[in-house]
């Protein structure tokens, strides 16, 4: 088949949902992904920060090859022996006291949403059916009814309710906002560490210490989202750990499995977890066997490899050399580690079209809204890939013009 028969069949028997970029892949390995041409291109998206450890990684791919021989799914009514060690290695490496094994990272978040629901009303005494829950304008946390139900995206939201009630919205990066917002029914406060859909939005300095701080005086949760931000991508195992401070519940996902399957995880940091009690949360794939075996080895790569000390080396790298970039369509770099965006000017004809340009300079980029470019390489990304990457960019900016 060649590149517009599989667009031809894409267009005529799948859903519309997405927009992607024309280019049909069919291998990758490490940084680079190879299209149906043999086109070679490196992934700077990184499946939204899923493939942190890089595409195949052939020590995760030989744990889950050998567990697929073994023993992949028995549900969560009987026990298997990979949920024990992943339980033990995933909380002692986050320093957590109790996990939930989810699959998708939608789901991390609405087991939270229910879990702190439990606890306001077991717990803290909140009146049953009045429990709230604070999130941030812009926020993105997945696309299920109750998610999308507290987004302020219209695109996410419209045409797709009645939504759950119980959430409060608040502008992200404004502690102050956070207090006024508290109420007696406040349950917990839902917040990414850095903004990943919203352009890569950093808070200001000291903002997680001081929602930290709130959070505790006024007796409510504080769930960190870091699907994204976390396992390594802004060059600390967690991003909580850039400002010292420990959540009562943080959800990881994506790169738990680095790519490899779906695996995400409810991590408690005091015994909130401890308020579901049988059959009152599940899931057929959690925990199962195959996802314990790939998370295992996903993690012990991530640390042994060094690739959280590369995201933070190679990262300040990018940064440096992209804020030296003299291009008059550059607005803002922003970024930690490597999750980078570029934002440009309004009248620079959109980010779109310089993720085209960077395709053809074999560079796999993707836009978030109109005008923004996002940078996330997988974290095992060398020196010499930079080098090479950066040469790209600096040269699609340089014929790019104001
Ligand atoms: C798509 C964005 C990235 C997430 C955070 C939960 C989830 C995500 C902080 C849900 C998912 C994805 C999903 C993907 C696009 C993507 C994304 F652009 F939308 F924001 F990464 F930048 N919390 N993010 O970022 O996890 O249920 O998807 O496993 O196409 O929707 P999921």
């Amino acid at each position: 088949m060649s590149l517009p028969d599989y667009l031809e069949i894409e267009s005529r028997l799948g859903a519309h949902n997405y927009k992607p970029l024309d280019v049909v892949l069919t291998r990758g390995e490490g940084v680079w992904v190879w299209d149906t041409d043999g086109n070679r291109y490196m992934d700077c998206l990184s499946a939204y920060s899923a493939v942190n450890q890089g595409h195949c990684h052939p020590r995760i791919r030989d744990a889950l090859v050998e567990q697929a021989g073994r023993l992949t799914l028995t549900s969560r009514a009987f026990r298997n022996d990979q949920l024990a060690p992943f339980y033990e290695e995933i909380c002692a490496l986050t320093r957590s006291h109790k996990v939930l094994p989810m699959n998708s990272g939608a789901e991390a978040v609405e087991s939270a949403i229910k879990t702190v629901r439990k606890w306001g009303y077991q717990v803290k005494g909140v009146e049953p059916g009045r429990a709230e829950i604070i999130v941030c304008a812009d926020n993105f946390h997945g696309r299920t009814i109750a998610i999308v139900g507290f987004s302020t995206d219209p695109t996410a939201r419209d045409g797709f309710g009645p939504f759950a009630p119980g959430f409060t919205v608040i502008p992200f990066g404004d502690a102050a906002a956070l207090e006024a917002a508290i109420t007696p029914n406040t349950i917990a406060f839902l917040v990414e560490p850095i903004q990943g859909e919203a352009g890569v939005i950093i808070p200001p300095e000291g903002y997680l210490r001081r929602v930290r701080d709130i959070c505790t005086k006024a007796g409510i949760m504080l769930i960190l989202d870091e699907i994204q931000t976390g396992l390594g991508r802004t060059g600390k195992l967690l991003a909580e750990e850039h400002e010292g401070i420990e959540a009562d519940l943080t959800l990881i996902g994506k790169a738990l499995s680095g790519g490899f399957y779906p695996v995400s995880a409810v991590l408690s940091n005091s015994e909130v977890l401890g308020v579901l009690k049988p059959g009152e949360h599940g899931s057929t794939f959690g925990g199962n066997p195959l996802a314990c075996a790939v998370a295992r080895m996903a993690l012990k790569v991530l640390v042994e490899e060094g690739m959280i000390d590369n995201a933070a080396r190679q990262g300040a790298v990018i940064l440096d050399r992209l804020r030296a970039l003299p291009s008059p369509a550059i607005k803002a770099v922003r970024g930690r580690g490597l999750m980078i965006a570029i934002e440009l000017h309004p009248e620079a004809g959109g980010a779109r079209r310089v993720c085209e340009a960077l395709q053809g300079q074999g560079l796999l980029c993707k836009e978030t809204h109109t005008h923004t470019i996002r940078l996330a390489p997988p974290l095992v990304i060398t020196d010499d890939q930079v080098a090479w990457a950066l040469e790209r960019v600096e040269g699609v900016f340089g014929r790019l013009g104001g």
